[in-house]
């Protein structure tokens, strides 16, 4: 069976509703700190659960019998930044805990997300590489990096089967971000159709790495089914699909609705952003597990408003 832990949040509701459908409802546990929307709660077994309580975690994965944890409960880089403490208490005592419960036996496996924050502005900003200088200027960035160096611990020392990915910014319809930077990707889509026009809190070039979530959850099963030995990298894979800039997006926006208009009013989060790569080299997902994203720029614009207009 599988518990995904912060089910509720941005990733974890979409990736909750792929996995109950390919492996059922009743075999996928939902658990967050709230409650999630009607169609989660609906479509299998739910419990309220706080990830930095141990405890509680092993409870659910010896009661539910859990061989595999999605451990998607954090704290993003922008609201990490008004929270730093908290950021760090809550992304890496869950990690630890996690990683201790699979060491001693209680699950087999794990799947948790790092992200490209833990590059910072002295990392080479284009086509990013698996191995690079990291030094990361936000909490969120630093709890990522200090993750990933844990998760490779677990796995070379302990032979602990934990599988990581670095999510780009990720952009769905179905849920909204919470308090990142990439954010802007998602809010101009609602705003685009809401209002026909966006504020953004980015600069017009500022290029990030993004990919469309149904390519991010696809990826995360994907990386979880694939052999162990094709898993080479045991801190966490370069993952992207696409990357671009506000303006480039609004352009494609525009495509589909004329009217559409956009101000750029840069706030806190520009410097963040200025701190992360621009495009990631994501070669080695692709050699070692035969990763291939399927959404760009324009097939992505297409799918989000046709969903939301
Ligand atoms: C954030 N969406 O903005 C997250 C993600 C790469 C960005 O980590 O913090």
């Amino acid at each position: 069976k599988v518990l995904v832990i912060g089910a509720c949040g941005q990733i974890g509701t979409e990736l909750t509703m792929r996995l109950r459908e390919i492996y059922g409802g009743e075999q996928v546990v939902a658990s967050d700190i709230r409650e999630g929307n009607e169609e989660l709660m609906s479509s299998g077994p739910f419990e309220t659960l706080d990830a930095m309580n141990k405890s509680q975690i092993e409870d659910i994965c010896l009661h539910y019998e859990i061989n595999e944890v999605y451990l998607m409960a954090a704290m993003l880089s922008a609201t990490g930044e008004k929270f730093p403490k908290k950021a760090w208490s809550l992304n890496m005592d869950s990690l630890m805990h996690v990683l201790d419960i699979a060491k001693e036996g209680k699950v087999d496996k794990v799947f948790w997300p790092s992200s490209i924050a833990v590059f910072g502005p002295t990392t080479p900003r284009e086509n990013t590489g698996q191995h690079t200088v990291m030094e990361p200027t936000t909490v969120y960035g630093i709890s990522k990096q200090t993750g990933e160096r844990w998760c490779e611990y677990y796995s070379n020392k302990y032979g602990v089967d934990v599988r990581s990915i670095r999510y780009p910014g990720l952009i769905s319809w179905k849920t909204l971000p919470g308090g990142g930077t990439t954010d802007y990707a998602v809010d101009i889509f609602h705003k685009a159709v809401a209002e026909g026009s966006y504020d953004c809190f980015l600069k017009e070039d500022t290029a990030l790495p993004m990919m469309y979530m149904e390519d991010a959850v696809r990826a995360t099963i994907e990386i979880m089914r694939a052999p162990l030995k094709e898993i080479k990298e045991r801190s966490s894979y370069n993952l992207s699909g696409m990357s671009f800039t506000p303006a480039a997006i609004a352009e494609e926006i525009k495509k589909h609705i004329p009217e559409f208009t956009i101000e750029y009013n840069p706030d806190f989060r520009q410097e963040i952003a200025d701190s992360w790569p621009s495009s990631i080299d994501d070669s080695a997902a692709r050699e070692d597990w035969n990763w291939k994203h399927e959404y760009d720029l324009d097939n992505m614009v297409t799918e989000m408003l046709s969903h939301l207009k």
